[in-house]
C-alpha cells in the first residue's frame, strides 16, 4: 500500500534536505598563502578587493619610539599606529623567568629600508629573539613586509598563536599556533608575506620557530622590519580626511581634495569623507578638523591652503572662516580653481 507523506511532512523533508545540502557544500577552511615577492603578494590584495594599509615608521606615531642610536633608546611595550597595535612579544613566546628587564617595540636607522626608519624589538640587552605581536581591532587579511636578520641568511615566518590547524607550508607548534615560515633566506631586507582569506586580528613576526626533541622552542632570530603592507576589509580603517590611508592628514591628501573638488562620484579615496559620493566643503572641513593627524605638522592646514593655491568661492569663505581658516583670497571666482598648485 502507497502511503503518500502529507504535504506537511513533505515541506519538512525538503528543508531538511535543502539544510543538509548546504551544510555539505560549506566552503572548508581557506587555505593561507605565502608570498615571497611583494608584487605578486600586491596583486593578490588586489584580486581580493582588499584595502591596503602601508606602515613605514615615519609617522608622528612612532615618535615614542625612536632609537637614533645604541646610547639613545627608547623602546615602549607597545605601540599603536593606523589603529594597529605592535607589541614586544619576546617572554610570551620565550617565557619570562630569567628576565626582569622591560622589553619594547622601537625604530631606528640601521632597520630602515625607506625612509629614516624601522622597526626592531629592544630587549634591554637580554638575547631574546626578534618576536613582534602585531594586533588589528578588526579581522585583516594579510600582512607583509621587508625583513632584515642579523646574521643574514636567516628566514622569518608569522606565528597565528592559539590555531590548532594549519596547511602546507605551514605546520602547528602544539602549545604554541600554526607557523608558517617564511622560506627567505634574508641578506638585506627581503619580503615576505601571507595571506589569510578567513582573517585574522592578531600575529607574531618572529623566526622560523620549531620544536625540538626536547619539545624546545627554537629557530628564533634577531631581525628588523620596515615598509609593511596590510591586507584590511574596505573602509574598516579610514581616518577621518586621510584619503590615500598612509596613517597621516596632510597635503598629499589635501591635494586629492583638490584634485577631485565637487566631483560628484567620489569614494573615500578621492576625498569623500562624508559618503555622500561629492567632495565639497564637508569634506574639506573633515580634513581641516583631523589635519596634523599622523604627523608632526610644520605648518597649520590655513597655511597649507595658503601654500597650495586654493580659491574659494565667495559663499564657502563664511564656511570656512568659521572653522578658523584665514583664507586671504575670498574673492569672485564662482569657480574652485583647478585644485592645487603646489
Ligand atoms: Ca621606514
Ligand atoms: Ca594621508
Ligand atoms: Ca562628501
Amino acid at each position: 500500500m502507497k502511503q503518500d507523506l502529507d504535504p506537511a511532512a513533505r515541506q519538512c523533508l525538503a528543508v531538511l534536505i535543502v539544510t543538509l545540502l548546504s551544510l555539505l557544500a560549506l566552503p572548508a577552511e581557506a587555505a593561507v598563502e605565502r608570498y615571497k615577492t611583494e608584487s605578486a603578494y600586491l596583486a593578490r590584495l588586489s584580486q581580493l578587493g582588499l584595502q591596503t594599509l602601508t606602515e613605514g615608521f615615519e609617522s608622528s606615531a612612532w615618535d615614542v619610539a625612536r632609537s637614533p642610536n645604541i646610547n639613545d633608546r627608547h623602546a615602549f611595550p607597545q605601540v599603536i599606529s593606523q589603529t594597529l597595535l605592535w607589541e614586544s612579544a619576546a617572554k610570551d613566546v620565550w617565557g619570562s623567568a630569567y628576565s626582569t628587564k622591560a622589553h619594547g617595540v622601537t625604530t631606528n636607522h640601521n632597520w630602515a629600508r625607506s625612509g629614516l626608519w624601522g622597526i626592531y624589538e629592544d630587549h634591554n640587552g637580554e638575547p631574546y629573539p626578534t618576536t613582534i605581536r602585531v594586533t588589528a581591532p578588526v579581522p585583516i587579511f594579510a600582512v607583509g613586509g621587508w625583513f632584515d636578520t642579523n646574521p643574514d641568511g636567516q628566514s622569518v615566518g608569522f606565528l597565528f598563536e592559539g590555531r590548532t590547524t594549519a596547511n602546507e607550508p605551514g605546520y602547528v607548534l602544539p602549545g604554541y599556533g600554526a607557523m608558517y615560515p617564511g622560506d627567505n633566506p634574508s641578506f638585506g631586507h627581503e619580503f615576505v608575506g601571507i595571506v589569510d582569506p578567513d582573517g585574522f586580528t592578531s600575529v607574531i613576526l618572529t623566526g622560523t620557530l620549531q620544536l625540538n626533541e626536547e619539545n624546545v622552542l627554537e629557530g628564533g632570530n634577531i631581525f628588523g622590519a620596515d615598509d609593511f603592507t596590510f591586507g584590511i576589509p574596505q573602509g574598516q580603517f579610514d581616518y577621518p580626511g586621510d584619503a590615500n590611508h598612509d596613517g597621516m592628514v596632510n597635503l598629499t591628501d589635501l591635494q586629492i581634495l583638490g584634485d577631485h573638488w565637487q566631483s560628484s562620484a567620489a569614494g573615500w579615496t578621492e576625498a569623500d569623507f562624508t559618503g555622500d559620493n561629492f567632495v565639497n566643503l564637508a569634506d574639506l572641513q573633515i580634513l581641516g578638523d583631523h589635519w596634523g593627524h599622523g604627523f608632526s605638522a610644520d605648518i597649520s592646514f590655513d597655511q597649507a591652503v595658503q601654500q597650495a593655491g586654493f580659491i574659494i568661492p565667495e559663499p564657502a569663505c563664511f564656511a570656512l572662516l568659521s572653522f578658523g581658516l584665514m583664507i586671504s583670497t575670498c574673492h569672485r571666482p564662482s569657480e574652485f580653481s583647478q585644485g592645487l598648485i603646489a
